[in-house]
This record gives C-alpha cells, structure tokens and sequence, in this order.
C-alpha cells in the first residue's frame, strides 16, 4: 500500500499511458473522469487498468434509475470503483450501493468538495452525507485534504468501516501528510504529479512523506 492515488486528467492517451506507467509503483489506484474520458473514450479504462486498479469519477448525481443505468455501464467498461455525489440522498445512493456489490465493485460518496465553492452550500450538508455514506454501506467517501479538520470531522462519523480517499493536495494547497493524520487512508493528487517533469519523483516523495504519518 502507498496510499496515493493518482488523479489523470490529462487529455491525450499516449501522455495517460506514460504517465501510469512510469507512477504506476507509486500508486495504489488511479482516478479517471470526465476530461480524460471524453477526450479519448471510455475503452482508456480498460488500457490503463493493466497499471492500477480504476477509480471511475463520474460524480454521479441523479435518480436512482439513472444512477443505476450509469454505474453499470462504467462497471461494464472495467472501473473497480465508482465516484457519486452524496447529495441526491439515500435513494441514489442505495441503487449506487447495490449495483456496486452484485459487480463486486466499489463506490465513493463525495461529502463536502476541496475547492473554496464548497463552502457555499456542500459543506452544510457534509456530516449527514457522511452519515448516510456509513448507514448505506458505501466503500468510503471522498472529502477535502484542503481541510483536514473536517476530514478528522467526517472520519469520526463513519468510523473506521469505511475508506476515505482525500483529494486537494500540492496545487490546491493541501498536505498529503496532514490529510493521513486527520483520518484519509489514500490522498489524490494530480496536477502536482502529472505536470512535473519527474512524475515518479514527485510521487515517490508523496509516498515517503505518507509513510513517515502512519
Ligand atoms: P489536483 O491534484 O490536480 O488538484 O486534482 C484533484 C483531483 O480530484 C481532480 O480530478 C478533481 O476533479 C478531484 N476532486 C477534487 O479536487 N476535489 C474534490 O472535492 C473532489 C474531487 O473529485
């Protein structure tokens, strides 16, 4: 375990197969979405999973039908786990959840965002969604390294069932250190990796400074 997972969204898919392979030691997973896969297609899931396993971040956020009807075909295409929103409630998540283990698969809850607009209204309902994340089984939930108090927060509410995965360290400002002290079992980090001129370098180093927290 080296309890970072790499964040791809670069757009081309020699650059992601580089990228994955050169970090690939470094990294427990990778989390693809939206700016990779629309670039290049969905079948990238399956190429880079013979690096890492797949973390799908669709950030899914509707009814529990569609949410269904998406987590299905992403689980189709070779993801080990899916991202969703948290705040469409129980029902959403539930479908979410159950799609999840008859695929032997994995969802992440977001709670509250790392960026500074998650304070506007998600960080409100940060601690129920964590909750309902614990009540309904989910793998684990997705909340900020930009704010290690409420990863400490959350972490006390789900309890040590479930994982957190913590993105928003290097560019946005978060330490992968402080995160894992305040309760993250994995950090996501991206651009701090992906655009440096060392990516195994700079990830290397994440994972020593992991390690010296746990
Ligand atoms: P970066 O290390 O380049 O900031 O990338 C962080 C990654 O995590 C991005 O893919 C972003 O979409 C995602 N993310 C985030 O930054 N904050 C969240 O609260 C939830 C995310 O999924």
């Amino acid at each position: 375990d080296t309890r970072l997972i790499l964040a791809l969204d670069v757009l081309d898919s020699a650059e992601a197969l580089r990228i994955s392979q050169v970090v690939a030691g470094h990294v427990d997973a990778i989390k693809v979405g939206y700016p990779l896969i629309l670039a290049t297609g969905l079948g990238i899931i399956t190429e880079l999973s013979r690096y890492a396993p797949i973390i799908a971040d669709f950030k899914v956020a509707d009814i529990p039908n569609t949410n269904r009807l998406i987590c299905e075909q992403v689980f189709k295409a070779g993801a080990d786990a899916v991202i969703v929103q948290g705040f469409t409630g129980h029902d959403s998540l539930r479908t979410s959840v159950e799609v999840a283990r008859s695929n032997n698969k994995d969802i992440f809850v977001v709670t509250e965002m790392s960026h500074p607009g998650a304070l506007d209204f998600m960080q409100a309902a940060g601690e129920a969604i964590a909750k309902m994340a614990a009540d309904e089984q989910a793998s684990g939930v997705v909340a900020p390294a930009t704010r290690p108090e409420r990863v400490r927060d959350i972490r006390n509410i789900i309890g040590s069932d479930l994982t957190i995965i913590s993105p928003g360290v290097g560019t946005q400002g978060g330490s992968a250190a402080d995160a894992i002290r305040a309760g993250a079992d994995w950090v996501i980090v991206g651009r701090s990796i992906y655009q440096s001129d060392d990516p195994a370098a700079v990830a290397a180093k994440l994972v020593s400074e992991i390690k010296e927290v746990i």
